[in-house]
């Protein structure tokens, strides 16, 4: 008979998601006014944003579900992966510092991660952590405290990784005001961050355009509430992939914070 040549399966990667929880509704707001959200719709667009997961090569891995804790589906804020190095943290908003439990219980089972920890009087959400390679940038921000980055920064250090700190101001998180491109550049809003403070650093047209998550080296996930920036990014070579996250945008959420990227 004829043998066909099939190219291996690429390896499925792994990400933690959260469900919402019931009281969703309730979760902390900062710089935005509390507007009406819709649990159903929310319920749907979270599994809507899993399916493209899903659909882009990762299996989710769904932390127990904390019904009582408004914000635990924002799951990105409960720990940030470096390779096989798990930093647990520990949120500035004391509504959240329940949901670290249930994440570390998760990330226990996983086989093969390191833990570490922020600890007490530290704060640190990881929404204000942004990798771009060995370089992480960690915001200075109303959720992370100077004792959190020293902290990180010193758990980092015999890891090979530089910590630097950036102020961030009217944003929630660093996160909500850049992010970077699978290249490298930073791609952000150059009023809620110093572009000086990055290598290369492109201004986008759209405050939900800021947050991107990298699916693969060529493709993005984005909120379909930045469709300008998605054009923008999509001509400079990359695939975009976008999710209607609007119930979750509505609780200063963006497009990153629904998931932890594990490996
Ligand atoms: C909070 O204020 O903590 C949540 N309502 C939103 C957290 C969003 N997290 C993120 O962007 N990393």
């Amino acid at each position: 008979g004829v043998l066909r040549y099939a190219p291996p399966a690429p390896a499925r990667r792994l990400a933690l998601v959260r469900i919402p929880a019931s009281n969703l509704a309730e979760g902390e707001l900062t710089h935005l006014e509390r507007a009406p959200v819709d649990e159903a719709l929310a319920d749907r667009q979270w599994d809507n944003y899993c399916a493209a997961l899903i659909a882009e090569g990762w299996d989710t891995l769904e932390v127990d579900a904390a019904p009582d804790l408004a914000d635990s589906v924002f799951v990105e804020d409960a720990v940030v992966l470096f390779g096989d190095l798990a930093v647990l943290t520990r949120p500035g908003a004391e509504s959240r510092r329940g949901e670290i439990a249930g994440v570390e219980a998760t990330i226990e089972a996983i086989p093969g991660l390191s833990v570490r920890r922020i600890a007490e009087p530290g704060t640190l959400d990881g929404g204000d952590v942004l990798k771009v390679d060995d370089t992480v940038y960690v915001g200075a921000s109303s959720r992370t405290n100077a004792e959190g980055i020293r902290q990180l920064r010193a758990i980092l250090a015999p890891h090979g990784y530089r910590v630097i700190g950036v102020p961030v101001r009217g944003a929630l998180h660093l996160k909500s005001a850049a992010t970077a491109l699978p290249d490298g550049s930073v791609i952000g809003d150059p009023e809620l961050v110093d572009p000086a403070m990055f290598g290369e650093f492109l201004a986008v047209p759209e405050r939900a355009g800021v947050a991107v998550v990298h699916l693969s080296d060529d493709t993005l996930l984005m909120s379909a509430s930045a469709p300008k920036t998605a054009e923008l990014v999509s001509g400079l070579g990359y695939r975009v992939v976008t999710v209607d996250i609007s119930e979750f945008e509505k609780l200063e959420g963006c497009v990153t914070c629904l998931s932890v990227r594990v490996r």
